[in-house]
């Protein structure tokens, strides 16, 4: 009895907040013609969140993009990787680490693997999924808007068509699409990706030398604990492979380092096929 009236409540709760009692949320329709599965002018108790494992600095920019478009909660469980760099993390964007129980409908950005999904989101919660990394279309079906481009920022942002991101939101946009695409280099770089990064260009405030500052900074941060930095830009992808990766101006030293080897295949050893992939920014070209 005690449950069914708990049960009760919180339905009621959760009806009472779709139907406008708490509109922190988003008028889904309202702002853009993306079906995000739910019906017209009703407002959400939504939070948009990324992966379990790390937050990159795409899933980042992603999660405060689109929580600034659709007023909603950005909460990130995923401990910060290389990637989001000391400088970025001053930044004035705001996130959560934990769910509350504001969130009663999720998006998801920049993962679909399920098996890095917070375990307690059901998948009925689900409205969104966005994500650039294949091998689980057929899972998410319509609920999935899987697309090869660069960066799931550039997805992200073309939701924005003409609201005006804030400073610090294109700030975060601009660099996940640049450090996703490994400054365009990258084979996974679209015409997308690069429009985005173009028209992002009228909304940052960042200075002049900013790709080379970002990339040295990403470098130091690789150096000091690179196990750290293998361990948190690990992908699995559906068919069980672990893809790894450490972006560096110049990785041809590391390459040549006993103890950085070493490390490595202990950082591996729980998977049975993997793969490390070593972009150089200043060659432009990937050693794997
Ligand atoms: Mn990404």
């Amino acid at each position: 009895m005690k449950s069914f009236t708990l049960l009760i409540a919180a339905l009621s709760l959760f009806f009472s907040r779709i139907e406008g009692g708490d509109c922190s949320a988003m008028h889904v329709e309202d702002k853009q013609e993306h079906h995000l599965g739910h019906q017209k002018n009703l407002c959400y108790p939504l939070c948009v969140t990324s992966g379990t494992a790390y937050t990159d600095i795409d899933a980042l920019a992603c999660a405060v993009a689109f929580a600034e478009l659709y007023h909603c909660s950005a909460v990130l469980p995923g401990e910060f990787n290389s990637t989001v760099t000391e400088s970025v993390r001053q930044w004035d964007f705001t996130f959560s680490r934990e769910f509350t129980d504001e969130c009663a409908v999720f998006v998801i950005v920049d993962v679909s693997n399920p098996a890095y999904i917070p375990k307690h989101i059901k998948h009925g919660q689900i409205a969104k999924v966005f994500d650039h990394h294949f091998g689980f279309e057929d899972y998410w079906n319509s609920t999935g808007n899987i697309e090869a481009v660069g960066a799931c920022a550039t997805l992200i942002f073309e939701l924005f068509k003409d609201t005006t991101p804030s400073k610090t939101t294109a700030n975060l946009l601009y660099t996940a699409i640049l450090a996703n695409t490994l400054n365009f280099r990258a084979n996974v770089t679209t015409p997308r990706d690069i429009a985005a990064f173009e028209k992002l260009k009228d909304f940052i405030e960042l200075p002049e030398t900013w790709i080379r500052d970002y990339y040295t900074e990403v470098e130091l941060q690789v150096l000091k604990h690179f196990d750290l930095a293998v361990k948190n830009d690990t992908k699995i992808l559906g068919n069980g492979w672990a893809i790894a990766q450490i972006e560096l101006y110049d990785p041809s030293l590391l390459l040549k380092d006993a103890k950085f080897l070493e490390s490595l295949e202990d950082c591996m050893k729980e998977y049975s096929d993997w793969l490390l992939t070593m972009p150089s920014i200043s060659e432009g070209k990937i050693t794997s």
